[in-house]
């Protein structure tokens, strides 16, 4: 009996020790968490404080058209209202665990329990309802303005083909094929000219997300999706593939030019013309003509009309080679010809295995392509 007792004391006192210890645990950790709060709060502070303007990194905190805004304001209204559920319920928890936390003299009773208050039960039940109710409709109705959104007479319509792992855009109206950079024009609230996007898809899923401009649509295979944006302002807005799609996925990117009505203008008079027909290059044009690049592109006034890869026609005219993945410069072309994996592994490019002279006589030719 005495050691059974003993054992006993031996075990509360154990009990007791580990109780205090695991207190100060939970300080450290809500300790912890508060400076990674801090932390991520700083971080987000220092992507808002960003300087305005062309902006290199894609972001949803500065928005320049009307579905972007929605979006960004109805996010606000979103943290705001599960903020206030936050600081209330953490409030609550730390003051409740620091009250009834064991203390030396506490028996070790249970503390009377509480069955069946209809009140209780019908204040957590009523309310985070109502809340949901709230963040339903309020979400319900911004999807509704931005989908249901009237097309303008002076809208540009533009199809968008998602392929792996760059991005076509045609134009219909305007008889226009390009890749990769987008051209639009801006948006004056007082005579919209905003741009309709048709959203396809050539092979599997991919998303298309330029977070200032508007939300992300998926292109999915045999399907039609649409979006809109009407840029605010002029500049170079940038967006990226936002849905896994391959192993170049995370170099999909897209760049968005938004340009005053002039600029617009001349772009597509420029991207109209059939591609430069001087004979200076001849030998490179051959080189073309005579290679496997005419079945995957095409480039008008040429035998290259492919369609498995971008349309070349107007090839100097956009600042990036393979989506982005690299700047458009005499080298870089070069090295894209002769060992695309060089600078995108995995791309459905083959390398060409040319030789130095054909490929300088080829990339020469390429450099006509204004
Ligand atoms: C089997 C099809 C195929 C062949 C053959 C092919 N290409 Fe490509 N090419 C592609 C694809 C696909 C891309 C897009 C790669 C990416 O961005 O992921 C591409 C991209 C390019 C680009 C970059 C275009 C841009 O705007 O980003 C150039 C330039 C190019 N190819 C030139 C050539 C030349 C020149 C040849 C012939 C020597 C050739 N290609 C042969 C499929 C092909
Ligand atoms: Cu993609």
């Amino acid at each position: 009996m005495a050691a059974a007792a003993r054992g006993g004391e031996g075990l509360t006192r154990m009990a007791k020790t580990r109780h205090e210890w695991d207190w100060r645990a939970i300080v450290g950790r809500a300790a912890g968490l508060f400076v990674l709060l801090i932390g991520v709060l700083f971080a987000a502070a220092l992507c808002t404080a960003s300087p305005h303007g062309d902006n290199p990194v894609p972001t949803i905190f500065e928005p320049h058209s009307t579905p972007a805004d929605s979006i960004y304001d109805l996010s606000h209204f979103v943290l705001a209202i599960t903020g206030l559920i936050f600081l209330v319920v953490f409030s609550l928890l730390t003051y409740v665990v620091a009250k009834f936390r064991n203390r030396a003299p506490d028996d070790k009773r249970e503390p009377p329990q509480v069955y069946g208050s209809t009140q209780i039960e019908l204040a957590w039940t009523v309310i985070p309802i109502l809340i949901v109710v709230v963040l339903f409709l309020a979400t319900a109705r911004v999807i509704h303005a931005i989908q249901d959104a009237p097309k303008p007479a002076a809208a540009v319509e533009v199809t968008a083909i998602g392929h792996q792992f760059w991005w076509e855009f045609r134009y219909p109206a305007l008889g226009i094929v390009t890749a990769n950079e987008l051209h639009i024009p801006v948006s004056d609230p007082a005579h919209p000219t905003p741009t309709f996007l048709k959203l396809l898809s050539a092979d599997t899923d991919h998303s298309f997300w330029v977070p200032q401009l508007a939300g992300k649509t998926d292109l999915i295979p045999n399907r039609v999706n649409e979006m809109w944006m009407d840029p605010h302002r002029t500049g170079i807005f940038l967006g990226q593939c936002a849905q896994y799609c391959g192993a170049q996925h995370a170099k999909m990117l897209l760049r968005v030019w938004v340009e005053s009505p002039e600029d617009f203008e001349a772009w597509v008079s420029a991207q109209r013309q059939p591609a430069n027909q001087d004979e200076k290059e001849i030998g490179g044009k051959r080189v073309l003509e005579t290679t496997a690049c005419v079945n995957c592109h095409a480039v008008s006034g040429t035998n290259a009309t492919g369609h498995f890869g971008p349309d070349l026609t107007h090839l100097m005219s956009r600042r990036t080679l393979a989506a982005g993945a690299a700047k458009n410069t005499k080298e870089n072309l070069r090295l894209w010809i002769q060992n695309p994996d060089a600078i995108k592994p995995g791309s459905l490019m083959p390398a060409m295995k040319l030789s130095d002279v054909d490929l300088d006589a080829l990339v020469r030719y390429l450099e006509t392509l204004q």
